[in-house]
């Protein structure tokens, strides 16, 4: 009912990307954005806690296992929020409900060619006003540690708020996908081994602005990144990321295969 159609699979396959409008109605994402909250301060308060564990610098950014969530908390001290975090969808019902929704799972399985699939990893981004950029960088050589089945895996990204140049929207480099893993920053730290040099790609950026309730499906080697949120309104961002069914979730020692209504 979902199905991806051939102009889509043919985009994905020469862009890397395709993305459909006024997936989720108005009233979806007023509980989208309510569970997204609902999660923030859940983490915000057991961060609080005495028993909290500690904060990891590493090239100066801020990690921290919450609630069984690895936490990148915002790069600037006085902006106490969650950056991304991963997993979420075990901390609100609602997320665990999206992970099963047909309308990204079946579109998924078209692209990867099993329609019996599992959830590789569910992720959130919370980019608060001022909150800050994302280096570009591809998921393929990221997942590469871990991941059981690389080559097929699709991401797609639920747009909980609409995503605009200046709130920081996501940027793709349509077509980079097509170099495989390319090569990374050099003597930027620990972190610049995940960051792409995109000197190397001829490729032209675009920004991906589209309205809440949308949804973009992205090959693991697309080059994308964002810019920091100037807009003084909050772009949050549901991330899913499938695989075949009976494989293992990313780092986790776990298995979530998707409930097929
Ligand atoms: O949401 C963003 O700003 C970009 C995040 C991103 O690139 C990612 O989650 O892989």
């Amino acid at each position: 009912m979902y199905r991806a159609t051939q102009a889509e699979l043919q985009q994905y396959e020469e862009l890397g990307f395709f993305c459909r409008e006024g997936v989720f109605s108005p009233d979806e994402l007023v509980e989208l954005r309510s569970a997204t909250e609902n999660v923030h301060k859940q983490v915000l308060e057991a961060a609080d806690c005495d028993d909290a564990a500690p904060i990891d610098l590493i090239d100066n950014q801020k990690f921290q296992m919450v609630l069984g969530s690895t936490i990148k908390w915002e790069w600037r001290d006085d902006l106490r929020a969650i950056r991304s975090m991963e997993p979420t969808a075990h901390l609100d019902a609602r997320f665990e409900a999206l992970v099963d929704d047909p309308r990204l799972w079946q579109p998924s399985a078209d692209i990867i060619g099993s329609d019996e699939l599992s959830l590789f990893s569910d992720k959130l981004n919370v980019k608060r006003p001022g909150g800050a950029p994302f280096p570009w960088h591809q998921e393929g050589p990221y997942w590469a540690y871990g991941a059981e089945d690389l080559e097929h895996i699709v991401s797609a990204l639920t747009y909980i708020d609409e995503g605009t140049e200046e709130n920081g929207c996501l940027w793709i480099i349509p077509g980079s996908h097509r170099h495989g893993a390319l090569q990374n920053l050099k003597n930027r730290g620990v972190l610049g081994a995940l960051y792409t040099d995109v000197e190397l790609v001829d490729e032209e950026a675009m920004a991906v602005a589209v309205p809440a309730g949308s949804v973009l499906w992205f090959h693991r080697d697309i080059v994308h990144g964002s810019q920091s949120n100037r807009a003084d309104t909050n772009r949050r961002v549901f991330v899913t990321a499938y695989q075949p069914a009976g494989l293992h979730r990313w780092r986790l020692d776990e298995k979530r295969d998707i409930k097929r209504a």
